[in-house]
């Protein structure tokens, strides 16, 4: 059936309603993770963004606010941020669309009633309608060998709920080496030395394998700071060279980077106390000119980094750029980065993921970004209309489709 400039919006918007969604990064866990998974309402709104939001307007100490239970806590996120103020941030439109959606009333803004609401679901039940609401086919899990509680279910090898993906999460590897990363694996039978002998860099490397092995990841992922530098003389670097990239070859396992995270720029705030900076983003154009038989994941924390990376993705095609990361996740700026990468990148893009930390947040961040990517296509496929093209309504399926969920496939798979 034509596409034509009458019916596109009505279709493009359809198209990817219709279309089920692979989220390449979330921090969800399947039910055998037991209390890892969060969901529901005070999970929701104890959320770290809606944290640092409310220290902005609550007069209250941060030993006085993490002295409070849970519940608490929820309590007076509510008050400061919804009764005592319009819940107008991206953050708290965030909860009120996901509770609206979830079939709330919220006229009463009761949070008690809504307590109740969740008390009577169990995880799975939960997960069904989340899953069905947000039209989400399959989520990737960040899964930490370096986690003891999660370490534990790995090793009772639980078979999980087939919509739920891992990927390795390797942070305190890369990052903290010396401080942490090496007396973890010691503990765990891995014969490693600070200096990075070459005995220790194969037992990283048996180390890497044994985790892909057990948990079959999609990719193995680390966030690095705005420092990040590659080649460096360091830990990160060394350990970067001769264990991870090799590692990802041998087992086909592409490496994500998600770069220019500044970690505890005000340590009171907890998880809410990370910030951002711009990185210097030849690192990325050298690890992926050095290595073409190495396939990358690439998002980026800082705005004025965007373009950068659009235009590295353009030099190399081991590289696929993905998502609004974090900070970059707000309406504003995801129209920016939509619209640079379609232009830049066409559909050779993954645009988004939620970075999901509690599972009812599936349903509003991808509410919010499905809005976003349905104006931005309807304005690129209206101007190409507007250039004489024809077009399809198989080809948007066929277009939307890899860029919600089979560009991610084909990637991994090539
Ligand atoms: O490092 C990451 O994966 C980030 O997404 C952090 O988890 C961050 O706290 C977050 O939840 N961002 O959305
Ligand atoms: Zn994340």
């Amino acid at each position: 059936m034509p596409v034509t400039r009458e019916n596109l919006r009505a279709t493009v918007e359809e198209v990817v309603q219709a279309q089920p969604i692979t989220d390449i990064h979330t921090h969800l866990y399947a039910p055998p993770f037991g209390e890892l998974l969060l969901w529901g309402v005070d999970e929701l709104i104890t959320y770290h963004y809606l944290i640092a939001e409310t220290f902005r307007k609550a007069d209250i100490s941060y030993e006085a606010y993490w002295a409070l239970s849970k519940t608490e806590q929820a309590d007076l996120i509510w008050q400061t941020l919804f009764i005592e103020n319009s819940p107008i941030s991206e953050s708290c439109r965030g909860v009120v669309t996901a509770l609206n959606d979830l079939g709330l009333d919220l006229s009463n803004r009761d949070l008690n009633e809504y307590r109740q609401y969740f008390a009577h679901l169990t995880p799975e039940e939960h997960i069904d309608k989340v899953f069905s609401l947000a039209n989400v086919k399959e989520v990737v899990m960040t899964n930490d060998p370096f986690d003891d509680l999660e370490r534990s279910v790995w090793d009772n090898g639980t078979d999980f709920d087939e919509r739920f993906k891992a990927a390795l999460r390797i942070d305190p590897l890369l990052n903290a080496y010396v401080e942490t990363g090496r007396e973890k694996l010691s503990a765990g039978g891995y014969n490693v030395d600070e200096e990075l002998s070459d005995t220790a860099l194969a037992e990283i490397r048996r180390f890497l394998s044994d985790w892909i092995k057990k948990m079959s990841p999609k990719y193995m992922a680390v966030s690095l700071p705005p420092e990040f530098a590659f080649p460096e003389d360091s830990a990160r670097g060394k350990i970067l060279r001769e264990c991870v990239l090799p590692v990802s070859r041998e087992y086909n396992v592409p490496f994500a980077m998600m770069i220019g995270v500044t970690r505890a720029v005000n340590p009171q705030l907890r998880l809410a106390g990370d910030g951002l900076a711009k990185a210097d983003m030849r690192s990325v154009e050298n690890i992926c000119r050095e290595n073409p038989n190495n396939k990358f994941f690439v998002t980026v924390l800082s705005r004025e980094n965007q373009h950068e990376l659009c235009v590295i993705g353009r030099k190399f095609p081991n590289l696929m750029v993905f998502g609004c990361w974090w900070f970059m996740n707000n309406p504003s700026i995801i129209e920016e980065i939509t619209r640079e990468r379609i232009e830049l990148l066409g559909l050779s893009v993954i645009p988004q993921h939620s970075d999901a930390r509690i599972l009812d947040q599936l349903v509003y961040k991808w509410k919010h970004s499905k809005a976003i990517i349905t104006d931005v296509l309807a304005d690129k496929y209206g101007d190409l209309l507007d250039s004489g093209w024809r077009l399809e309504r198989e080809e948007l399926v066929r277009d939307v489709a890899g860029l919600l969920g089979e560009n991610f496939d084909r990637f991994i798979e090539g």
